[in-house]
């Protein structure tokens, strides 16, 4: 057995194992292999694989390819088991930034299975390769210990600058998010959840799968596509979403007929939480779904570097268009530019100290110690405001380079630095123009070079090759010149009250 130190293993293990499922994959075959049991037998086989006769991993980063799916959660649990860092890579992301994740975490293995063999044969570099659809043997000997300070997982996020940065969060800190929330949503052994978010974020990996696995429950994976979520509620009892998720399930709602509506709603009836996060939830499309199917959505905030820091309540009232109050063990300053506190109602950043904050940002000490203030509160770059009844409210961030776009935290300069290689754009600044869908519509100014011609299309076309779907520029400005000020830089504001 896991000696567990790691609070994060020895929550895992302790669960009833022969009989209940953790994962259901995308396929909806339910049965043996998806038992805690089975997940944890195969995971621990595949740990020893990768420890090779070494006691632990010792926090050596494996970074890991696959579907949503049972392979994927043995892969995670296998890494863990072994001492190692997990580094989740995503199947929509390009072969340059499959290559940055690998190079900036330098992973001593890596793990995937038949559908993925080929995308990752080219970013080797002589490392191992594991296949998490082989049958590994089983365990043999001592297995690693794990302390809650060991490092568990890192999660890539995008910065104010250039590439994203490769958050790295403890044991000990993956098991403060998990009992806050396990406390705050009241999580049950019971739970069917039905997840539908993508595996290299916090939300899908973190608030959502481990979530459920920290209670014991299970989790049913499915592409996302509004019809089949509809369909899938009747057998669920949580559902996670980002906004533009529920935006689609309710643009699916207004066009089914009757009779599909009404079995729709019954399904939606009978789940005890719906939550959404990572990006606002308009207050009219809160109440457009309560008013559709009696289902008030439990809207939270958190950051990948922190967690999860603000929550509306499981009971007591949900407030449109709010984020409710701290967490359990977290605590939320809204402060001016010095780091003192604002008046109640005013305006100010969130500052947060939490048990959940990351360890750092992977490789880059001087970015990390950037992170906090002398107080040790790290700043989140959002602003929002606190009410008198300890209420928070966000009301946007604080740099214009960082857009959100179906809940993904976008880099304009990432996606800038990608769009000038094209040889048409002689300068570019991308903003994000909002949009009721997406949040921010990504948007692509260019000043293009003499004699050149770029359409929308051609531009997504060859931009698809280098960056993930999910930031090509949805909408593109051809100007003559980008509006500067005397030091050179580019007024975004400008720009975007020009466009929007
Ligand atoms: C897909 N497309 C997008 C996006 N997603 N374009 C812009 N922004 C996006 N986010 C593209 C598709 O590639 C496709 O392009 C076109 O839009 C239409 O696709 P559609 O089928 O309508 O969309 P989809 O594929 O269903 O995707 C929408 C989605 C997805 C399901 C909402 O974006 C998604 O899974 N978002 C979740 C992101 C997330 O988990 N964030 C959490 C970060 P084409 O037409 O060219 O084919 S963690 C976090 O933020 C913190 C910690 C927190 O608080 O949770
Ligand atoms: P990420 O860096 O991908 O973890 O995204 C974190 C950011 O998402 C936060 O800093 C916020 O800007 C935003 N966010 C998360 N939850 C919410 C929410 N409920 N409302 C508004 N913004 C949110």
């Amino acid at each position: 057995m896991v000696t567990a130190a790691s609070p994060l293993l020895a929550r895992l293990l302790a669960h009833p194992i022969a009989t209940d499922v953790a994962v259901i994959g995308q396929d909806g075959v339910t049965g043996g292999a998806g038992t805690y049991g089975a997940i944890f037998a195969r995971a621990r086989g595949l740990s020893f694989v990768l420890r090779a006769g070494r006691p632990s991993l010792m926090g050596a980063r494996v970074a890991f390819l696959a579907s949503p799916g049972r392979p994927w959660v043995d892969s995670l649990l296998a890494i863990l088991l072994a001492g190692g860092c997990a580094v989740p890579l995503s199947p929509l992301h390009t072969a340059p930034e499959l290559a940055h994740a690998i190079a900036a975490t330098d992973p001593v293995a890596l793990i995937t299975t038949r559908e993925f063999e080929a995308r990752l044969a080219p970013h080797l570099a002589g490392r191992k390769l594991w296949m998490a659809d082989d049958r590994h043997l089983p365990p043999h000997g001592r297995e690693a210990d794990v302390a809650a300070t060991d490092d568990a997982l890192i999660l890539f996020t995008s910065g104010t600058t250039g590439q994203p940065k490769g958050v790295v969060h403890t044991h000990g800190g993956l098991a403060a998010t998990l009992a806050a929330l396990d406390e705050a949503w009241r999580w049950r052994r019971g739970d069917r959840l039905l997840h539908v978010l993508p595996l290299h974020h916090t939300h899908g990996v973190v608030v959502a799968l481990l979530g459920a696995m920290w209670a014991g429950a299970t989790a049913r994976f499915a592409p996302f596509d509004a019809k089949e979520v509809w369909d899938l509620l009747g057998e669920s009892s949580v559902l996670m979403a980002v906004p533009t998720m529920h935006f689609k399930l309710m643009e699916a709602y207004r066009a089914a007929d009757d009779a599909t509506r009404a079995r729709w709603v019954e399904g939606a009836r009978q789940l005890r939480l719906i939550t959404s996060g990572s990006a606002a939830l308009p207050a009219s499309l809160l109440e457009e779904i309560a008013a559709a199917t009696g289902q008030t959505i439990l809207e939270r905030y958190g950051m990948t570097e922190i967690g999860m820091a603000l929550s509306n309540p499981y009971e007591g009232p949900r407030v449109p268009g709010a984020v409710g109050a701290p967490l359990p063990g977290v605590e939320v300053d809204v402060c001016d530019e010095s780091g003192a506190p604002v008046a109640t109602g005013e305006p100010g950043e969130l500052r947060v100290r939490s048990p959940q904050m990351f360890r750092a940002y992977f490789g880059d000490e001087a970015a990390t110690a950037a992170a906090f203030d002398a107080q040790g509160r790290f700043l989140t770059g959002d602003t929002g405001t606190r009410d008198a009844q300890g209420v928070f409210r966000l009301l946007g961030r604080t740099s214009s380079d960082i857009l959100k776009s179906g809940g993904y935290k976008l880099s304009a300069l990432e996606i800038e630095a990608t769009l000038l290689q094209h040889p048409a754009i002689a300068e570019v600044a991308v903003i994000g123009l909002p949009d009721e869908q997406w949040g921010d519509r990504v948007t692509a100014c260019v000043v293009l070079r003499a004699e050149q011609a770029l359409s929308l299309d051609a531009l997504r076309g060859w931009a698809k090759e280098r960056l993930a779907p999910y930031k090509l520029p949805r909408a593109l400005e051809v100007l003559a010149e980008l509006p500067r000020n005397p030091m050179g830089k580019v007024q975004k504001q400008a720009l975007k009250a020009r466009f929007a």
